[in-house]
This record gives C-alpha cells, sequence and structure tokens, in this order.
C-alpha cells in the first residue's frame, strides 16, 4: 500500500474522530502520524514488514498497530466504525481552509446540511446563519473556502503522483516484451502538482501490458481500453493514461506526451516550417518516410535543437533560450553539498537527536548540515539561553564527527508580526545559518506582510528567508506579498531566498526562482526535516529549482563549506559594523 494511501485513512480518522468527539489528544496524534507518513521517502509498507513502523516520529504503538492492520489486510476497522457515524460529504466540508469541526458540526447537526454543495447554498441563502458560531463573516469565509478548494479540485501534489506511479512501473516492467516504462506529462515534468498520470511503455506486444495495466491491484475502474492504451482510475482518485508503442517510436510518444501542450505546439511549428512532421510516431520528412523517433534526441535534432529538459517545457521561452544555445545547464542533486534547515528535538516537532540527523546525512552524502531549531514563538522554541546551550552541543558533536558531515549551529528565528525577530540580535550574530521564517498572521495585506520582511531582512543577522510565500499545496495559498520589493531588498543585503522542499511547500515556487536569479538573489535548496529520514527529500526542492531554470551558481549550498561559510559570514560582519548595534 502507498505511503499516501496510509496517510490518507490516518487523516480520515483522525478528521472523524475529530467530528465525533473523540479525545483531542488522539485526533492530534493520528493527523501528526498521517503527515510524517505523507512525507516519508521510504515505504511504509516495507517499514511495516520490517516491524520498524513504530520507529517514525509520532508513531506509537497503537498507531503502528492500526497501520498494521491496514497494510496487511487493506483495510482498518476503527476507521470503517468511524466512517458509519459521518456521512461522507461532512468529511469534505471539515478540509475546507479555516473551518472547524465545531462549525462543521452545528450545520450539520442543526441544519441537516452533509455535502458541501449544500452548504453552499445555504451560505448563499442566508441559511447558515441559523447554525450556532455562524455569523455573516464566517459565511463569507466559507464561500470562499469552497472557492479556493474547487480551484486546487482534482489534483494531486507531485511526491503522491510520484509514490503511486512507481509500483505501477514496476509492475509494467515486468510483463514479458516490455523494453521501456516511463512516466510522462506534468509527472516527468515535474510539476507540483499532477492532474493525472500520463505512462509510455514501449513494447511490439500490446495486449498483455494493457491487461497487466487494466487489472492492477489499485484500479477501482476502466475508463477506457483499446489495443494499444487504457485509462483508469484508481483507488487514490487520480487517473492514469497508458500508451503502448513500439520501441521505434517510443522517443517521440516520450516527447508528444511529455508536453506541455504549448511546447509541443512551438516544437510542430517549427518542423513544419522545414518541411517535417512530428507526431508521437516518429519524425517523417515531406514524403511521409520516418526519419527518426526511437529516441527523444531524434526530435529535437530534427528541428534543428539541443535536447531541451522535461523542467523546461512549459513554453516559457526555453525554445527560444535552445535556438541561442543558452539552455541553463540545470542544478542537480548530486551538485547539492549540504542542507540548511534541519530540526532536531530542540523542536516540539520533531524527536530527532542530533547524532542521528548527522549519520542520516552523512549516509545520503551530505558533507554538512545546519541545525534550526524554532525560536520562542514556536511551541516549547528556544530562548537565547538553551539557543546558546543547543549551539554549543552541536559544535561539541561537530568537533568529535570529523566532517562526516559538519555541523552548522543555526536557528529557524520566527518573524514576528511587528518584522522583529523572535531572539536578540546578540543571540543570533554569532551562528553559522540563522533562517527567518513567518508562521503566523498569514491572512495580513500585502504591504504590510513585504515591510514585515523588509524589516527581517534588514536587521542584519539573517542568512536565509525560509518558505518565503508561506503556501501549502492543497490547503493554504500563499499570503499576499511583494516578491519584488523582497527580492530587491535580499539582494542589497545579501540575504539568499530558500526553496523548501517539504512536498507540500515547495516554497519559493518555480516561478519565485527564476524572479530571484533574475533580480541576482541567490536561492538555498534545503529539507526543512523533522525527522533524520526526512533529509532525503531534498529532490522535491531540486525539481522546483530546475522549473525555475536554476543552475549551481544560483544556489548557495552547492558551495564547498569553506566558501559556504565566507558567503554567510558577510552576513554577521555587517551585523556587527551597522550603526547603532
Ligand atoms: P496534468 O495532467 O493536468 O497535470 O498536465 P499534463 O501536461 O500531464 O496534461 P495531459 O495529461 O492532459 O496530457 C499529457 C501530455 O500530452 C500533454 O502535456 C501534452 C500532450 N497532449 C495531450 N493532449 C494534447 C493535445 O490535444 N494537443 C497537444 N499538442 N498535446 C497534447
Ligand atoms: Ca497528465
Ligand atoms: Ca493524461
Ligand atoms: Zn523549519
Amino acid at each position: 500500500m502507498e505511503n499516501a494511501e496510509v496517510a490518507r485513512v490516518l487523516g480520515e480518522i483522525a478528521d472523524l474522530l475529530e467530528l465525533t468527539g473523540g479525545n483531542a489528544f488522539k485526533v492530534r496524534a493520528y493527523r501528526r502520524a498521517a503527515q510524517v507518513i505523507d512525507v516519508h521517502p521510504g515505504s511504509i509498507s516495507e517499514l511495516c514488514r520490517e516491524g520498524r513502523v513504530a520507529e517514525l516520529p509520532g508513531v506509537g504503538a497503537h498507531i503502528a498497530a492500526k497501520i498494521g492492520e491496514l497494510v496487511e489486510t487493506g483495510e482498518c476497522r476503527e476507521h470503517a466504525r468511524l466512517s458509519a457515524l459521518v456521512p461522507p460529504g461532512v468529511l469534505d466540508m471539515l478540509r475546507l481552509e479555516g473551518i472547524g469541526p465545531k462549525t462543521v458540526e452545528a450545520v450539520w447537526k442543526t441544519l441537516g446540511i452533509t455535502d458541501v454543495a449544500a452548504l453552499e447554498a445555504a451560505c448563499r441563502s442566508g441559511r447558515v446563519l441559523d447554525a450556532a458560531h455562524v455569523g455573516p463573516t464566517r459565511a463569507r469565509a466559507i464561500l470562499g473556502a469552497i472557492e479556493r478548494q474547487r480551484g486546487r479540485a482534482g489534483r494531486m501534489l507531485l511526491h503522491r503522483a510520484l509514490g503511486y506511479a512507481a509500483p505501477i512501473l514496476e509492475r509494467l516492467r515486468t510483463v514479458p516484451g516490455v523494453r521501456r516504462a516511463e512516466v510522462a506529462g506534468s509527472l516527468r515534468r515535474r510539476k507540483e502538482t499532477i492532474g493525472d498520470l500520463d505512462l509510455l511503455v514501449a513494447s511490439d506486444d500490446a495486449a498483455p501490458v494493457v491487461r497487466a495495466f487494466t487489472g492492477l491491484s489499485g484500479v477501482t475502474a476502466v475508463l477506457a481500453e483499446g489495443p494499444t492504451k487504457a485509462s483508469v482510475r484508481l483507488r487514490a482518485g487520480i487517473q492514469a493514461d497508458l500508451r503502448v508503442l513500439a520501441p521505434g517510436s517510443f522517443g517521440a510518444a516520450l516527447h508528444y506526451f511529455t508536453g506541455s501542450k504549448s511546447h509541443n505546439i512551438a516544437i510542430r511549428t517549427r518542423a513544419m516550417k522545414r518541411g517535417l512532421k512530428i507526431s508521437e510516431y516518429g519524425v517523417f520528412d515531406r514524403q511521409g518516410r520516418v526519419i527518426g523517433g526511437a529516441a527523444e534526441e531524434d526530435v529535437f535534432r530534427a528541428v534543428g535543437l539541443p535536447f531541451i529538459p522535461p523542467e523546461l517545457r512549459e513554453g516559457m521561452g526555453e525554445i527560444e533560450a535552445a535556438e541561442a544555445g543558452r539552455l541553463p545547464r540545470l542544478v542537480e542533486e548530486s551538485e547539492l553539498l549540504g542542507d540548511l534547515h534541519v530540526h532536531s528535538r530542540a523542536s516540539s516537532d520533531s524527536r530527532s537527536e542530533l547524532a542521528e540527523i548527522a549519520a542520516s546525512a552523512g549516509t545520503l552524502g551530505r558533507r554538512y548540515v545546519a541545525i534550526t531549531d524554532h525560536s520562542r514563538a514556536r511551541p516549547l522554541g528556544l530562548d537565547a539561553p538553551r539557543l546558546a546551550e543547543h549551539a554549543a552541543a552541536i559544535r561539541a558533536l561537530d568537533a568529535r564527527l570529523g566532517g562526516r558531515p559538519h555541523l552548522l549551529a543555526g536557528v529557524e528565528v520566527d518573524v514576528l508580526p511587528t518584522g522583529a525577530l523572535d531572539l536578540p540580535e546578540e543571540a543570533l550574530a554569532g551562528l553559522d545559518c540563522v533562517v527567518a521564517s513567518i508562521h503566523s498572521h498569514l491572512a495580513d495585506p500585502a504591504a504590510r506582510n513585504t515591510e514585515r520582511i523588509v524589516r527581517a531582512l534588514r536587521s542584519g543577522v539573517v542568512h536565509v528567508l525560509g518558505h518565503p510565500t508561506g503556501r501549502q499545496l492543497g490547503t493554504r495559498d500563499a499570503y499576499a506579498l511583494d516578491l519584488e520589493r523582497v527580492l530587491d531588498v535580499a539582494r542589497e543585503e545579501d540575504v539568499a531566498l530558500e526553496v523548501n522542499a517539504m512536498p507540500e511547500r515547495l516554497d519559493l515556487t518555480d516561478a519565485g526562482c527564476r524572479a530571484a536569479k533574475a533580480a541576482g538573489v541567490p536561492v538555498v535548496i534545503s529539507t526543512d526535516a523533522h525527522d533524520a529520514t526526512q533529509l532525503a527529500n531534498l529532490r522535491y526542492g531540486v525539481w522546483v529549482a530546475r522549473r525555475g531554470w536554476l543552475e549551481a551558481k544560483d544556489v548557495l549550498n552547492t558551495l564547498p563549506l569553506a566558501e559556504l561559510r565566507r558567503r554567510l559570514r558577510r552576513r554577521g560582519a555587517t551585523a556587527r559594523t551597522a550603526p547603532g548595534r
């Protein structure tokens, strides 16, 4: 069973418990376990089989047993029992942004509203005002949340889509006659959200491939089926499209079905101008003879262009850049030497020991890791004396590790609503890496948010602005912000912007990366790991940076440690020499 599936069931148990007046501690425990499992880089099913699932943070013996039951039987009795108590549409209401169980319970139990459509109608007619806790402001907020959810509906986060695609590809590769099986579409372009899965297989014998595909255990409905293609609906609610091609057409098909549509149109127009035709079956000359198609390079060669990486194929200037020989040499995961935003058990929401983080980072080949735990404004965050103690512990371990890997003493300091930092500047000035982030009052207007961040950047002690726009994919939009102004100040103050690699953040966005590069502001790609295993999530951030046209030279944590330190130290120097400090 896929991680996303396990996480979904645990998350629903939390929702159901909450709606049926279950113990708040239990609700939180299920929700936290769901979050941890959702972003866990390895297979939960496997961890379960090895009897190690309780090693995950937030997974105690009780929840571990539920996961075991799920993985073994595909079902969970506790989930079924609770589901019988609540109409399914009521859970959808609970998932609306900013609407809690109290409100949902009130509209459900006093007005008999059991789905989002009825809730919307009741908000429009004003009937919803008859429920407890609901006034006109709340009613307007509910309508806004329904609209935003509608805008996001039907798309799945990249990491989940990859989690569903991987076992399907693995299965298809075992079908006799199959030479290759790959993802195409937005999944191959590594877009942050995915509408449906597009899968391509190279084989001379399509029938058994189609049969294996429609017969997959996760398939709940076969939507279409032909001799060389099929579309199915998966248990996860997402659609998957399969095409089987002769090996001689595979490259052309891979190009065609990778898209994007606007990239394809531009390529085909270019081909037509050269008297060629490009389709999913191959490249054809004026006489209709095949002149290529086995390899994707054939397509680009036919139109006189170098290979364009899938992440750039959005019709956003990549063809012009290729033509001019100015395609970026996109940053690769192997070029990232370290991670500059990692939590240890000094943050209440992590329980990894420093030694564990170091070991895990070493295994992943990282040369340095900055430990950046939360400051006071976060639950149980560090105050100045505890931060100093923690930094000393980090440095002591660093000395023992002898560079395998190097540990940097840092902090993730909260930017308060006023723009002041949550710790005194003296407490921050000596640290190797200060990440400043906003975690509260996200609904403020743009001018206010912008000035709040600008003030933090002007402090002279910040190295990195953490998850700069605050969005959480699928649940929370970015806060209003004048990014251009933030970038201008970041350049003046020599502050880097973070691409947060947590799968539901991916913030900065791809477009933000391009804007940063244009403004001459460096980027760092960090995991924000809340558990040592999450250090492996760096790849998601790398994909965002690649979609944002970034090269190694645009990303600070591709620098060797000595050079990185020199870059970061400049910051501290400014702080010490700035007037009035
Ligand atoms: P998604 O699924 O919404 O995340 O986005 P895509 O890009 O995966 O779109 P999808 O699944 O509709 O189609 C996959 C690729 O197939 C798309 O990127 C380009 C190609 N394609 C599909 N339909 C058309 C079409 O009507 N014209 C052209 N030129 N290409 C198409
Ligand atoms: Ca697709
Ligand atoms: Ca599709
Ligand atoms: Zn963090």
